[in-house]
């Protein structure tokens, strides 16, 4: 690494708030209500619109016949100085729209005017060590609260009409490397977080906290050796010490679950997946190294895990396995069953069986995929082209480059996909670019990198990086896909008007024919869109709300992919958009 991930944050004006309130009757959404969120089209009380986060409104007064004719109905700053990426999608109730910003910012907007009813600045170090620029993905709501995670690794509850803190939890050591971005997850009285520093050899993790207090209820490591809690006492180690690790490398041995998760009420299951194992040189610790790159089934009672699946065993490319484990049912091969869906950083879209974590299919969705061919159906282990494999470092030197695609940016990063009820079909927010990647030496220090690797990303295509694609999870084809230039970084969403909302880094907010894959419409939102959009009914109308602020990975790790996009301005701001009144 040539570049320190502290230096990338620099100074931060940091607002003062305050630190206590009086408590509050509870009022607002039940656990109740936002497990039910996606069949109540009059709000959006979930990051993913839903426990099982498909991201499908059931909404079509806008559809394909009337969607040329969106226009803005108003845009609100997040002002200040502070931009960079705006990775979140927000939440609307009772009139308001609770939205995070970079800089671990949470702000409250009037839903019918955009004006500015409250905001939160938290209180952050300097030191914070966040590898991936600023950015946070959303709030949850529940009762009189709205929750979200901090890049200091806090969690912190605000009265949802004040902005007031009611309470605010440290879930991870800073100066360690941990931090979090993820928007937080409501289960009943739960409110369950992951956690972020993959990069740091911190080790991953799964809280399930209080909502009404804030205290701890369960943890859940996901590096097996580590021992897990419930209700303050041990409860159990993770796997077992030493099966899939040497010696001590399981105390450092990343698995950050910076994504967050979902939620199935069948099963009472949450999914995470989890991130890279540390360092990233594969060839200093050997084994398959549980349960990093891997998808969690934990129960949300006790926090223990039901079951797993590695995507990637032994991983050498960081090809972190959190991207979100979708639940759907569909029919295979004429029997009902009740499945998950994920697409991996390491090009491959998986269907798994979500009661038990069995493997169903596994299909590549993006142009290129040069360390595996293919995943074994009947062992579920990717079919390793060893060559691609980067090298073992010398004592001094750097081992064999290899080139790699996916790059370790990912066929898909943390950008949400939808889920079609309609069509049946998945939209994924893909990319095609791959590396030179090689190893070096690293041993563990607190607080700095744990990689032992460089990098160099490049383009594989002459036309795109960015595609969106959709996917028919029952016969692993590719349906139809639309080519974007520069990476794609926003989260998507469907309706039941047969619509596909997502946004560009030139500045789109973009709309496609489910169906047909057809560009329907475009907006240009003034800067890159990097969140992920929403709809909603309001007064009888439809709404679409999405982020623009350019910022994530890309422009501090794209390397010459990135330098072709330099010119995106930043910016920070919610753009709220429906069709004119008749
Ligand atoms: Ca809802
Ligand atoms: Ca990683």
């Amino acid at each position: 690494m040539k570049r320190r991930f502290s230096t990338i944050i620099g100074s931060m004006a940091l607002a003062s708030a305050a630190l206590s309130a009086p408590v509050v009757a509870a009022d607002g959404p039940s656990g109740a209500d936002i497990a039910n969120d996606a069949q109540t089209p009059g709000d959006v009380l979930s990051y993913g619109m839903g426990p099982w986060q498909q991201r499908f409104s059931s909404l079509d007064k806008l559809n394909t016949t009337n969607v040329t004719k969106l226009v803005p109905v108003f845009a609100a700053s997040l002002g200040g100085e502070k931009q960079r990426g705006q990775e979140s999608q927000p939440l609307v109730y009772d009139g308001m729209i609770y939205v995070t910003g970079s800089y671990s910012r949470l702000f409250a907007f009037d839903a019918r005017t955009g004006e500015k009813k409250w905001e939160y600045n938290a209180r952050l170090p300097d030191a914070i060590m966040p590898c991936c620029d600023v950015v946070n993905r959303g709030a949850a709501i529940h009762g009189n609260k709205v929750i979200f995670a901090t890049l200091d690794a806090h969690l912190v509850a605000l009265d949802r009409h004040t902005g007031k803190v009611i309470w605010n939890k440290k879930t991870g050591d800073y100066q360690a490397g941990y931090s979090a971005t993820a928007a937080p997850l409501i289960v009943g009285n739960k409110v369950i977080v992951g956690n972020s520093g993959g990069e740091f050899g911190i080790v991953g993790e799964v809280q399930a906290r209080d909502v009404e207090t804030g205290e701890l209820i369960w943890s859940r490591p996901t590096v097996e050796g580590n021992m897990g809690t419930l209700n303050g006492k041990d409860n159990g180690i993770s796997g077992k010490t030493n099966a899939t690790w040497t010696g001590d490398l399981y105390k450092t041995g990343g698995g950050a679950t910076w994504l967050g998760g979902t939620y199935d009420p069948g099963t009472n299951m949450v999914y995470f997946g989890t991130g890279n194992p540390g360092p990233w040189n594969s060839h200093l610790r050997p084994g398959d190294n549980l349960y990093t790159a891997s998808t969690l089934g934990i129960d949300a009672d006790t926090g223990v895990i039901k079951w797993h699946y590695q995507t990637t065993p032994h991983d050498g490319w960081d090809f972190d396995g959190v991207n979100e484990f979708v639940p759907f049912d569909a029919s295979i091969n004429g029997k009902p069953m009740k499945l998950g869906a994920k697409a991996d950083r390491n090009g491959y879209f998986y269907v798994l069986d979500r009661t038990n974590g069995k493997l169903v299919s596994a299909n590549k969705f993006v142009m290129q995929t040069t360390w595996a061919n293919g995943i074994n159906l009947k062992t579920g282990r990717p079919n390793y082209v060893d060559d691609n494999r980067p090298g073992a470092p010398g004592t001094a030197d750097k081992g064999k480059v290899v080139f790699a695609s996916p790059s370790f940016l990912g066929g898909k990063n943390w950008m949400p996909m939808a889920y079609s009820q309609d069509t049946g079909l998945f939209y994924i927010p893909s990319n095609d670019w791959g590396m030179d990647i090689w190893n070096e030496p690293i041993a563990y220090k607190k607080g700095a990198a744990f990689l032992g690797a460089g990098f160099t990303i490049k383009p594989i295509a002459e036309d795109h990086i960015g595609a969106l694609r959709a996917m028919d999870p029952k016969t692993g084809k590719i349906v139809w896909e639309y080519k974007n230039k520069a990476p794609l970084w926003g989260g998507v969403l469907t309706t039941h008007g047969n619509l596909v909302f997502t946004g560009t880094p030139e500045g789109f907010l973009k709309a496609f024919d489910a169906k047909s894959g057809q560009e329907l419409w475009k907006f240009q939102t003034g800067s890159g869109v990097v969140g992920s959009p929403i709809t909603w009914e309001q007064d009888g109308e439809q709404y679409v709300a999405v982020m623009s602020g350019w910022g994530g990975a890309v422009p501090l790790w794209g390397g010459e992919v990135a330098k072709t996009f330099k010119e995106i301005s930043q910016g920070g701001m919610l753009w709220v958009f429906k069709l004119p009144k008749q």
